[in-house]
């Protein structure tokens, strides 16, 4: 008897978005071959746990035939391209958000070996099988990420990624993106040669060929200079420190054949989702739903499968792990208020939890240390109260956690970060900004909770006793505490 293989399959969606035809497959997909759970990702996709291994082709070709698949969504290649998921952010929400599925696309391996393993070789997308001219037959020395940030929203937390692209938008019009490299957050315990960075601005494209010419050169340089001997040391952070960022630049330079132009201004001043109700200006209505740290609970799960079933809207999944019903008409969005309140789904959440995000980590990552998602809402639980006590409930305090050193919930671009180190003990980390330009520190290690509760009360009554006018929790941390 062959052992009781069981998996997980993590789709590749673009920006996040799919119709309700696709929601339906998704739900109908999780019964019948997962654990039922759905889990909305921080890179705006789906996972589903527990497929069995002879369930494998079967839900890879339910997927297919949905149009949905899971290329790419790991390995050393450019995973799930994501982008600001909030189409009130701007006018040019659409054609800005149209670049994550172009840049999927051009990244993608050209292999035919997903088709031929698991869908006996009928496409649905004709994919040439031509060799590869970015992947080559190496492919990259590790994974590689990309994120679209639309100003003033930074909810992708661009400079986490090995490549970020800013809108740049003007008077109502697409300037081009500035572009920044060598994002990244894991580091390893106990390797003092790894470490979080923040990318850097290395300048401005004004075109759509300059913009995807530069991004896919990027990738031919990591793919030249990479780390191929130590996987610790081999993610595009590590190749631009390397080379400097003037010497990736100059490289870069040298392969599109142009100079990139200085780098726009910009501004970030929100991270957190818009939950409820908003409009875009074409007048569409936008749903956002809290779904705490991805994992979709039954009752909203149903929920969505009603509203998929009216076929009223798209679901859009958050850098955040929340989900937006968009694109909504006046006329539909009364039906999913129905809905709403049947399946009572506007419950009041805390600030605090609403700008809460964990990684899977316990029971399956194979790699977690500690408890997240699990226990995070139990620690948001015991805090509340003492935001209560010094008034700061309505202070959108970041607050995030893994179950190691990864950084899947980038708990390191966070106010309150907590960072797995073993049972029931995190890192405490602190000092990040409020919207993800500054990476925070290690406070305190090792905590278990009381410590945590201790240390959270005491700095909090701090802050609002020491803090400047206006100042947020993690700069006052950085000023004052650090
Ligand atoms: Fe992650 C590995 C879950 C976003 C850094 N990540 C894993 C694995 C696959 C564990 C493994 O290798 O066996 C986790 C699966 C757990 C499970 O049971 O499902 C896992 N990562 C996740 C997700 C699902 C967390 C979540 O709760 O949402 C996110 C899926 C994103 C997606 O849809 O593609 C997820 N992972 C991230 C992020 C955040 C981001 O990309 O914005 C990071 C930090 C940013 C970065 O890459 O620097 C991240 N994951 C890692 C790493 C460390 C990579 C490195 O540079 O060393 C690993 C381990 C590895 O690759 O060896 C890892
Ligand atoms: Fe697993 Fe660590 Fe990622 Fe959490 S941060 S999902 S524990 S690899």
């Amino acid at each position: 008897l062959d052992k009781l293989y069981s998996f997980m399959i993590r789709l590749r969606i673009p920006g996040g978005v799919i119709n309700a035809e696709q929601w339906i497959a998704t739900h109908d997909i999780s019964e019948e071959y997962g654990t039922g759970i759905l889990k909305i990702t921080t890179r705006q996709t789906l996972q589903l746990h527990g497929l069995l291994k002879h369930q494998l082709r079967p839900t890879i070709q339910a997927f297919n035939v949905a149009k949905l698949d899971s290329i790419a969504a790991c390995g050393d290649v450019n995973r799930n391209v994501i982008a600001s998921s909030h189409p009130q952010l701007s006018p040019l929400h659409k054609e800005i958000y149209e670049y994550a599925d172009k840049i999927s696309t051009l990244l993608l391996p050209k292999t035919q070996s997903y088709y031929d393993v698991f869908i006996d070789g009928e496409k649905i997308y004709e994919r040439s099988s031509e060799a590869d001219p970015l992947y080559e037959d190496r492919y990259l020395p590790r994974k590689f990420k990309i994120a679209i940030a639309i100003p003033p929203s930074n909810d992708v937390d661009v400079f986490t990624n090995d490549i970020g692209l800013i809108a740049i938008v003007e008077n109502n019009e697409l300037k081009g993106f500035n572009i920044a490299i060598g994002g990244g957050l894991a580091t390893t315990h106990g390797n003092p040669n790894t470490y979080s960075r923040l990318g850097s601005i290395i300048g401005f494209t004004d075109t759509e060929e300059k913009t995807l010419k530069a991004v896919y050169e990027i990738l031919t340089v990591q793919r030249d200079f990479g780390n191929r001997v130590d996987r610790k040391l081999s993610r595009l952070k590590y190749t631009v420190d390397k080379l400097t960022v003037e010497g990736f630049k100059e490289e870069l330079e040298k392969r599109i054949g142009f100079k990139l132009a200085p780098e726009k201004p910009f501004e970030f001043t929100e991270r957190s989702d818009r939950f409820g109700w908003e409009q875009n200006h074409e007048g569409k209505w936008f749903y956002t739903l809290f779904v705490e740290h991805g994992v979709i609970k039954p009752y909203q799960k149903e929920f969505l499968y009603g509203v998929a079933k009216l076929n009223v809207s798209n679901f859009i999944f958050s850098g955040n792990q929340n989900l937006i019903l968009g694109e909504v008409s006046n006329e539909n969005k009364v039906k999913i208020e129905q809905l709403i309140e049947q399946f009572n789904i506007a419950k009041e959440d805390s600030v605090l939890r609403k700008n809460s995000m964990a990684c899977v980590a316990l029971p399956t990552c194979p790699l977690a240390l500690a408890e997240a998602q699990r226990y995070l809402p139990v620690l948001v639980t015991k805090i509340e109260p003492i935001l209560e006590k010094y008034n700061l409930q309505n202070d959108e305090i970041t607050i995030r956690m893994t179950g190691c050193p990864n950084g899947c919930g980038r708990p390191y671009v966070s106010e309150l970060g907590f960072i797995g180190t073993g049972p029931e003990q995190y890192n405490f980390m602190l000092g990040g900004d409020r919207y993800g330009e500054r990476l925070n520190k290690l406070y305190k290690e090792k905590q278990t909770e009381s410590q945590i509760l201790e240390e959270v009360d005491s700095l909090l009554g701090r802050y609002v006793n020491e803090r400047n006018q206006g100042e947020t929790f993690g700069d006052f941390a950085f000023r004052a505490i650090l």
